[in-house]
């Protein structure tokens, strides 16, 4: 187990789109280890690949309290099942604080697959919903702050690059 360097905005690293995983076999099953232990630590309820710059379609989450609840996403996609939206306070590892207002739909249809390359379905409310739209979103290289105002996310990139610089 390691624990991985998570990716922070602006790295255009970031930007990547990941790849369809084609097999999951044990590479993929260490990532998916690598990653909970990543989330686990900083701590955090949802990492996508991308993050900690592995460009391939893997998610992982904890939505519990007490951090018992792992779920993986392999290859995760989402079909949205309602016009209704919600709005929720996201933030992200690789936005470190900082909280914004966000909408999405507030049901999905989620099709992925386990850690042992098991297809599997699931209909997403609340903050399960949301996380799987935001992590998704990371595999196709687009970020919460993209949601925001430009005003907003320039003044977010330039905080962010100062402490970046400071931490140099
Ligand atoms: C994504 O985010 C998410 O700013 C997961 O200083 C968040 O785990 C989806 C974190 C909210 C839906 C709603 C953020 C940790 C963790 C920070 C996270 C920070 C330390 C964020
Ligand atoms: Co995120």
């Amino acid at each position: 187990m390691a624990i991985l360097d998570i990716l922070e905005f602006p790295d255009p690293r970031l930007r990547t789109i990941a790849k369809p995983v084609a097999v999951v076999d044990d590479e993929v099953r260490q990532l998916v280890d690598d990653m909970f232990e990543t989330m686990y630590e900083a701590p955090g309820i949802g990492l996508a690949a991308t993050q900690v710059n592995v460009h391939k379609r893997v998610v992982v989450m904890d939505l519990s309290e007490d951090r018992s609840e792992p779920r993986v996403f392999i290859n995760p996609e989402f079909e949205v099942l309602t016009d209704e939206m919600g709005q929720y306070q996201e933030g992200c590892l690789s936005v470190p604080g900082f909280y914004e207002n966000v909408d999405r739909p507030q049901r999905v249809k989620i099709n992925a697959q386990d850690r042992d390359g098991q297809p599997y379905e699931l209909v997403a409310e609340g903050l399960l919903a949301v996380c799987i739209q935001h992590e998704c979103d990371h595999l196709n290289g687009k970020l919460f702050v993209d949601y925001l105002s430009t005003l907003k996310r320039d003044r977010i990139k330039k905080k962010l690059e100062k402490l970046h610089r400071q931490n140099a």
